[in-house]
């Protein structure tokens, strides 16, 4: 990779605006908004791959697995770039001198590997005419909420989420960046069958990795050996993942994404809400769940203390 690819990231998240705007009621970036024409006209390709999820749900994991699994195992190769670059993020443009998402993946050979936290109505629309594959994570909205109070206090380019109280009350009612977690994962869940998306669940990936590598590649429509699946499980492992610089966000400048605050591969468990929902919290999750997800079908585990 050309180094000079960071220093213009570095350039462009210098002068950048970090308001929140929004589309349709739902939260984003507000240089996600400005550049709403560029994004809703992105132009899907038919072998495109897009990781899709809520923020924290497990994205730079699963896409990690789908990169490895279309290079057959190729580690090497799978660290030509920071995962940042390799994967296209289309939900953000910066704007110059970096280039944006859109432009770095229009260039780009196919098949391509792309990302988004976009709630499915927001995704522009040539992903369905190209009828495009989407592994779709889900992770359980307690340890989302964990994760990402902890995410918005060590990147700059998100509001601070205030104490954890007020930030309890902002995750319950979508008052926070790409919208209600609820309205996600249903609507990516009603949609599964109507598209080719692969919802799989951040927990199944934690209790059985190769169990969910083989189903992700078979939804890809590769056929690899043991060996090369068992490579990709331990290339992607937490630890492995934590400790490779291509995958642990350290390469991206620390004066967005402040890594003393909290590491971007910060726990990597099923269950660490348990380390900070108070009781009085959980029961109001409790009830505004049961209102929430009734009659959606869609189960999560590890939510019940
Ligand atoms: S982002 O910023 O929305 O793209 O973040 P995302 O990658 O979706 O989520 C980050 C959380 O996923 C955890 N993570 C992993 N868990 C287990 N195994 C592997 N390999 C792995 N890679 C990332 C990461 O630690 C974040 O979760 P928390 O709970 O904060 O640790």
């Amino acid at each position: 990779m050309d180094p000079s690819v960071l220093d213009d990231i570095a350039k462009s998240l210098e002068g950048i605006d970090l308001s929140i705007g929004s589309i349709d009621g739902i939260q984003l970036p507000q240089i996600t908004c400005d550049a709403w024409d560029i994004i809703q006209n992105f132009q899907a390709r038919e072998d495109d791959i897009l990781v899709a999820t809520y923020p924290k749900a497990g994205t730079t994991w699963a896409h990690e697995i789908v990169d490895l699994i279309l290079l057959e195992g190729n580690t090497e190769k799978a660290q030509r770039a920071p995962c940042f670059i390799k994967v296209p993020f289309i939900d953000l443009v910066l704007p110059k001198p970096a280039k944006s998402a859109v432009e770095v993946a229009n260039e780009m050979e196919s098949p391509r590997l792309l990302k988004t936290h976009l709630p499915i109505q927001l995704v522009p629309p040539s992903f369905w005419e190209k009828n495009a594959k989407v592994v779709y994570v889900a992770r359980n909205a307690k340890d989302c909420m964990v994760s990402y109070y902890y995410f918005q206090k060590m990147n700059k380019g998100l509001p601070d989420p205030g104490t954890w109280d007020n930030y309890f009350s902002s995750f319950l009612s979508g008052e926070v960046p790409w919208g209600s977690w609820f309205d996600h994962v249903i609507g990516w869940w009603k949609a599964r069958d109507k598209y080719q998306i692969l919802y799989i669940f951040y927990e199944d990936m934690i209790e059985d990795p190769m169990r969910e590598i083989r189903k992700i590649t078979r939804f890809i429509g590769k056929n690899l050996s043991e060996e090369v699946l068992e490579k990709i499980k331990e290339h992607t492992s937490f630890k492995a993942m934590k400790e490779n610089p291509m995958a642990n966000y350290s390469a991206f400048p620390s004066s967005l994404m402040d890594q003393s605050i909290s590491p971007f591969m910060r726990k990597g468990t099923v269950g660490d809400w348990k380390n900070h929902f108070l009781m009085s919290q959980n029961i109001v999750f409790e009830e505004e769940y049961k209102q929430k997800m009734d009659g959606a079908g869609l189960i999560f585990r590890d939510l019940l203390p």
